[in-house]
C-alpha cells in the first residue's frame, strides 16, 4: 500500500531534458498512486499560474528578453513563492510528484556559461526532494518528438549542455531511468521508485536543500 495517512508525503521530483517524457510520466505516476489510495498531487516549476510564472513564460516563449542572471532568479522566487504550501502540503500527507525543481534551475543556467555555485545559491532552503528522477534520453531523440522547437531551450547543442550539467548535479537521491524505453516499461520503473520512497521517508524529518 502506498497510502501515507500515518506519515507526512514525499517529495518526489522528476527531471530530463525537454521533451525526455516527465510530464507524461508525472501524469501517468499521479494517477497511479491516486488508485492505490495515496494522497498526491502534481506540481511543476516554473508554475507558470503566478505573476512570477507569466514573466517565465514569456520569457520562454521568446516574448521578453532579460538578462540570464535575472531569469535564473525569477525561476528560483517561483520555486521560494511555493516553499510554504510545499511544506504544509508534505506535513499534512499529501506526496508531491513534481516536474522539475532546482536541478533545471542550476542545469539550464549553467549551460549559458554562469558559475555553477552562484546558480546554486538561491535555491538553498528550499525544500530537500526525498527523491530525484532523472528521464536519461539522448537530445537528438528528444528533438524527434512533436512540438519540439517551440520554446527557448529546445534546440539539440544547447540540449547537450544541460545534460552535461544535469551529470554533474547527480547525487545520492537520483535514480536515473532510461527514457527511450517504452512508455509502459519507464512508467513501471517509476512507480517502483515513488512507491519505496513514499514508504521510507514516512518518518524522516523534511530537510532543506544545501547541495
Ligand atoms: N527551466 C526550468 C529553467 O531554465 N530553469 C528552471 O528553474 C526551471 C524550473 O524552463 F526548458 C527551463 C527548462 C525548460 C523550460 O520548462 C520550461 P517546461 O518543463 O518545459 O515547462
Ligand atoms: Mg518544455
Amino acid at each position: 500500500d502506498a497510502g501515507s495517512k500515518s506519515g507526512r508525503g514525499a517529495l518526489v521530483i522528476l527531471e530530463g531534458l525537454d521533451w525526455s517524457g516527465k510530464s507524461s510520466q508525472c501524469a501517468r505516476l499521479l494517477s497511479y498512486l491516486e488508485g492505490q489510495g495515496c494522497r498526491a498531487e502534481g506540481w511543476r516549476f516554473p508554475d507558470r499560474g503566478t505573476s512570477v510564472g507569466q514573466m517565465i513564460s514569456a520569457y520562454l516563449a521568446n516574448e521578453s528578453q532579460l538578462d540570464d542572471r535575472t531569469i535564473h532568479l525569477l525561476f528560483s522566487a517561483n520555486r521560494w513563492e511555493k516553499r510554504a504550501l510545499m511544506e504544509s502540503k508534505l506535513l499534512g500527507g499529501t506526496t508531491l510528484i513534481v516536474d522539475r525543481y532546482s536541478y533545471s534551475g542550476v542545469a539550464f543556467s549553467a549551460a549559458k556559461g554562469l558559475d555553477i555555485q552562484w546558480c546554486k545559491a538561491p535555491d538553498v532552503g528550499l525544500i530537500a526532494p526525498d527523491l530525484v528522477i532523472y528521464l536519461d534520453v539522448q537530445p537528438e531523440k528528444a528533438a524527434e518528438r512533436g512540438g519540439y522547437g517551440g520554446e527557448r531551450y529546445e534546440k539539440i547543442e544547447f540540449q547537450k549542455r544541460v545534460a552535461d550539467h544535469y551529470h554533474s548535479l547527480r547525487d545520492s537521491t537520483w535514480k536515473v531511468v532510461d527514457g527511450s524505453l517504452p512508455m509502459e516499461t519507464v512508467e513501471e520503473q517509476l512507480r517502483e521508485l515513488a512507491t519505496n520512497c513514499i514508504q521510507k521517508c514516512q518518518e524522516k524529518p523534511l530537510t532543506n536543500l544545501t547541495w
